[in-house]
């Protein structure tokens, strides 16, 4: 298309193939932006929103991103400053502003989230949070979504699941690069070569921090440079043209598949960090005045000018137009209704899919001799994964050996317990194989690819090396669901190795801790005891469509006394569903985990005093299974509660405040707890045996209860 405007050539051709009437979209879109940004200040200062954080600065390289990708197409992790892209995008202003006022019908959130927390599903932007960096992993998982639907055949329907040139758009702060899980994102994307396309908007302070005091030489475009395969690119990000052209080069050089791009936009913040911030504090005003001579709005309204393309009249009719819109949408959101208080648990889990139905209860087909736990988990993985293709295994350690042209002439690793031995074999490298050792990658990369419905089943090698992961666990995984207002989920199952009784297993390899994630709504937390009981329960954790920790004793992975046949290909056990292990009428024991043999052994010793003992083993932490301590508690009315975890804060305390709450009337005793002593699990056996509950505390606290 070719116009001319006042004499001057206004044509495609001479603005990087943008006409006239793209260039004053784009200046409509970035206008519309900042006015919604003010827009948001004005009703916070009103009291009808409770939080503003503005993309005020960032506008001219956001929608030069966003005109260089396809929505619905590619895959977007934005950052809270992103408004300029996800409105160029298709995002409204009012799907804007019910965030802002937390509307029942946000569709962001539900009125779960702050504002600026960006999620659509049918433009593929996948929901956001709070935490600075952890977006970036979900960006390298949902890369390696695209990888695996692309190579394994067997998936149904992985047409419509992705492009084979889709690129994943991930934008970051430059603050944010100094968090680990930026570096562990750059040496899995080119480590792999992924489509990740990289933004990181600089707009040289995090908070009151500038940039040299947070990234060494203040430059990150020149530390990630040595990166093999990484297309790099430092641009002013207030200049839309050479965003533009920045933009383009990147998204080209991804598409083209030939490797991952990082540009690194130097931008302004005039507005502050937020609402809640007063940059006068700490920055003077010559860098102020600064900023604001490159503020991306006037600076592209001038060029219109000058071009010829927009007179004043225009521009301020554009303007009105854009107020305009605001304002009806404004409207339209504070008459909006807001959730319901009755509402306020809902998605925190699947709302249609419950692991505690009787859907989940299959009955099982015994077959072969007993075997241990192991082979019950490992059997368990390989039937799953026959079953559906979706299913990927990676972890440190998980593959029978990484390397090609090992394999055929080694047995093969399989883990550090081998519990995952022989899915490589069995199943190819796209879906079983080895992860750089970062726990924070491991989990992080799932949640992207889970977002896309694959169903990554991650092992953490060790419990006592979960903690990178926390982060992700604690404020990605457990509340994707929940604060994008169930429009995202991400139901992986975590597999983790935990517990000591190893006799020289030390701090660093003994702990445990179930109790702290019992502590974050939206995982459901498994702990089998038995052969079978793993092989139910990790079917279920599989089938089910919420986030599950399954932790696997490590002493019980091999002995005798919990082996058993193999349940067969179907069999599942709801989880909140215990199993007496040994009835009895003068004292209950509630246990789980290594516990409940040392449980069992404890309530056979206590027949020598005539003590008839009930041993329950919970089975699974999130649900427990309160019903049938219920009923237990109302029978027995004597309880000890006996788990591995220290005494103090552990889940036994949780029950035991219940069963007084609840219950109290039908005690003849109080409740006793049995748990490890509040220290780190020492190398020393004798040390570890005196910190860790032993047969004998179990014993102990029967014999006390029984006799109060
Ligand atoms: C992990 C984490 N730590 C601290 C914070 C608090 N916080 C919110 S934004 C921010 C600064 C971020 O700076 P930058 O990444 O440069 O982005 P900008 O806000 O400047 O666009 C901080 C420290 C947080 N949200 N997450």
């Amino acid at each position: 298309m070719k116009a001319v405007l006042n004499g001057r050539d206004t044509g495609a051709a001479a603005f990087q193939g943008l006409d006239r009437d793209a260039l004053i979209a784009v200046h409509r879109c970035m206008l519309l932006s900042r006015r919604l940004d003010d827009k948001e200040i004005q009703l916070k200062g009103q009291s009808q929103i409770f939080f503003q954080i503005s993309g005020a600065g960032h506008e001219a390289v956001l929608v030069a991103a966003a005109l260089s990708l396809k929505p619905g197409y590619d895959w977007f992790f934005p950052y809270y400053r992103d408004r300029a892209l996800c409105l160029q995008l298709g995002m409204t202003p009012l799907d804007m502003l019910l965030a802002a006022v937390g509307a029942k019908d946000d569709p962001n959130s539900g009125g779960r989230q702050m504002p600026s927390h960006w999620g659509s599903p049918s433009l593929n932007i996948v929901s956001g949070s709070s935490p600075t960096g952890t977006q970036v992993l979900h960006a390298v998982g949902a890369a390696d979504a695209g990888v695996i639907y692309k190579r394994v055949a067997q998936i149904p329907e992985r047409a419509q699941r992705f492009h084979p040139d889709e690129v994943v758009y991930v934008s970051l702060g430059e603050g944010a690069t100094s968090e680990g899980e930026f570096w562990e994102s750059l040496n899995l994307v080119c480590g792999r070569q992924l489509p990740v396309l990289f933004l990181v908007e600089d707009n040289g302070y995090a908070i009151s921090v500038p940039v040299e005091v947070q990234t060494a030489g203040g430059d990150i475009s020149r530390l990630v440079r040595s990166f093999p395969g990484l297309h790099v690119d430092s641009i002013d990000g207030t200049d839309f043209f050479s965003s533009l052209r920045a933009m383009r080069d990147a998204v080209a050089y991804v598409r083209a598949r030939k490797g991952p791009a990082f540009v690194h936009a130097r931008v302004i913040r005039p507005y502050s960090h937020s609402l809640s911030d007063d940059e006068k504090l700490y920055k003077p005003p010559a860098e102020r005045e600064a900023e604001a001579r490159r503020d991306p709005i006037p600076r592209f309204a001038e060029f219109l000018r000058k071009n010829g393309l927009a007179t004043d009249q225009d521009l301020a009719a554009l303007r009105a137009d854009v107020d305009r819109e605001i304002e009806q949408a404004t409207a339209k959101a504070l008459a909006a209704p807001k959730p319901p208080k009755s509402t306020a648990e809902l998605w925190v889990y699947s709302p249609t899919v419950d692991p505690a139905s009787s859907a989940f209860d299959t009955p099982a087909a015994p077959e072969g001799k007993p075997d241990t736990m192991v082979a019950a988990i490992n059997r368990t993985l390989k039937d799953e994964m026959a079953r559906d293709p979706r299913i990927v295994v990676f972890g440190e350690d998980v593959a029978d050996a990484s390397k090609q042209d090992a394999l055929p002439l080694v047995p093969g690793k399989g883990g550090v317990f081998k519990l995952t031995h022989g899915l490589q074999r069995l199943y190819g490298d796209d879906r079983v194989f080895n992860a750089p050792l970062a726990e924070a990658s491991i989990v992080g990369r799932a949640i992207g690819m889970a977002v896309r419905k694959l169903k990554p089943v991650v092992e953490i090698q060790f419990f006592d090396y979960i903690w990178p992961a926390m982060m992700q666990i604690r404020d990605e995984l457990s509340m994707m669901r929940y604060r994008s207002g169930n429009t995202w989920s991400c139901p992986i199952v975590i597999r983790v190795p935990i517990g000591g009784y190893l006799r020289g297993g030390g701090p660093y390899h003994s702990q445990s801790g179930e109790s702290i994630f019992a502590h974050c709504p939206g995982i459901r937390v498994v702990y089998p005891s038995t052969a079978v009981d793993a092989a139910g329960l990790l079917r279920t954790a599989i089938r089910c469509d919420d986030p599950v920790l399954f932790l696997e004793h490590k002493h019980l992975y091999r002995q005798t006394y919990n082996k058993g046949e193999y349940p067969g290909k179907d069999f599942m056990i709801p989880f909140g569903r215990s199993s007496m292990r040994r009835d009895g009428d003068d004292v209950l024991v509630v246990t789980w985990g290594a516990l409940v043999q040392r449980s069992l052994v404890a309530a056979h010793q206590a027949e020598k005093d005539h003590i008839s003992v009930a041993v329950l083993d919970l089975r699974t932490i999130v649900p427990y299974d309160w019903n049938a301590i219920a009923a237990h508690v109302r029978r027995v009315n004597r309880v000890v509660i006996a788990h591995e975890d220290q005494l103090m804060c552990g889940f036994g305390a949780e029950i035991a405040a219940r069963i007084a709450g609840e219950l109290f009337e039908h005690l003849d005793a109080p409740v006793r707890r049995v748990g490890a002593l509040n220290a780190p699990v020492a190398y020393c056996p004798d040390l570890e045996e005196a910190i860790l509950p032993q047969t004998s505390d179990v014993l102990k606290a029967i014999r006390e209860t029984a006799r109060y």
